[in-house]
């Protein structure tokens, strides 16, 4: 039995919990972050120094990091490579939408996200939040083209980690109020998303 600490609405919790239904995989997920038990308990900390969640814990093995922790449940569990392909051109491939996602597209839409759907008091500049918008809609635009490009999943015809991490950002692009231009690949692509158990139980579920 595999345990994920984390709140269930943390985006990058819902990784993990998704995987983790993708697999069939049993687990634990007692709720540690903001509003639950406090990462910063030293029964956290001495699991993961960093302070936040997920953290996985694997038998006597103990991992951070969600996108670390995706790629690691689908290498020690995912029979015949599913979500993650073994030859190394087509893993690279998802790896570097995982990449993208981790670094490019989280960054981009965070100021927006807690500005206006967690109305945070320090995240009200309206410059910075039209910047972040603008620069969320243009990583949007890239992930459409590419989506158009496959006509399915982001990495190719099948689903994969890298729809995953993804998936739950496109959540947010969703679930946020704000003027959206309609971009038809991610709409299809977010549909698809959603016929899936994972998706449906840990990110579709109404809590943005
Ligand atoms: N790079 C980390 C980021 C993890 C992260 O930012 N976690 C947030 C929740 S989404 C957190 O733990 N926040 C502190 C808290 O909730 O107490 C990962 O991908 O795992």
């Amino acid at each position: 039995m595999l345990t994920v600490l984390g709140k269930s609405t943390s985006i990058n919790v819902r990784k993990v919990l998704w995987t983790c239904r993708e697999l069939g995989l049993a687990f634990d997920n007692p709720q540690w972050g903001a509003g639950h038990r406090s990462t910063d308990d030293p029964e956290f900390l001495s699991l993961n120094p960093v302070g936040l969640v997920p953290v996985l814990i694997d038998g006597d093995f103990v991992l951070s990091e969600s996108n670390t922790i995706v790629r690691y449940l689908a290498n020690a569990y995912g029979a015949d490579s599913a979500l993650l392909p073994l030859a190394p051109r087509e893993r690279a491939l998802v790896e570097k939408w995982m990449d993208w996602q981790a670094t490019e597209l989280n960054g981009a839409w965070r100021y927006a996200f807690t500005s206006l759907v967690r109305n945070d008091p320090s995240k009200q500049d309206r410059a910075l939040l039209n910047e972040s918008i603008s620069t969320w809609l243009k990583m949007m635009r890239i992930l459409d083209a590419q989506l158009e490009r496959t006509s399915a999943f982001v990495a190719g015809a099948r689903l994969t980690a890298a729809d995953i991490v993804i998936g739950v950002s496109v959540q947010r692009w969703y679930s946020t109020p704000f003027a959206r231009p309609e971009l038809p690949s991610v709409r299809r692509y977010f549909e698809r998303l959603g016929e899936r158990a994972g998706f449906q139980e840990f990110v579709g579920n109404g809590v943005p």
